[in-house]
């Protein structure tokens, strides 16, 4: 049972993620793999350099791990607010 659930629930996860039109990893768009996406880095991903500004929280250029968390988190929650309006 523990097994289906966590099964389902990386499926639910998959789904959201490609509901939203969005596979972009960190990794993948942090080119130059410096554990940061700066803002040229981020023009790979249309919503994310959209939200650049706002998704850099300190402000040093820069999105770091929990700063691209935060920003795709919001953006897709945007993607379905959209749908849904
Ligand atoms: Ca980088
Ligand atoms: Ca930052």
């Amino acid at each position: 049972m523990k097994l289906a659930a966590t099964v389902a629930s990386a499926a639910l996860l998959s789904a959201m993620a490609a509901a939203a039109g969005d596979n972009a990893s960190f990794t993948e768009l942090d080119q130059d793999q410096s554990g940061a996406i700066d803002q040229q880095e981020s023009q790979a991903h249309e919503a994310l350099a959209e939200k650049f500004e706002m998704a850099d929280r300190d402000g040093n250029g820069e999105l770091d791990r929990q700063e691209f968390t935060y920003a795709m988190a919001r953006i897709q929650m945007e993607a379905g607010a959209e749908k849904r309006s």
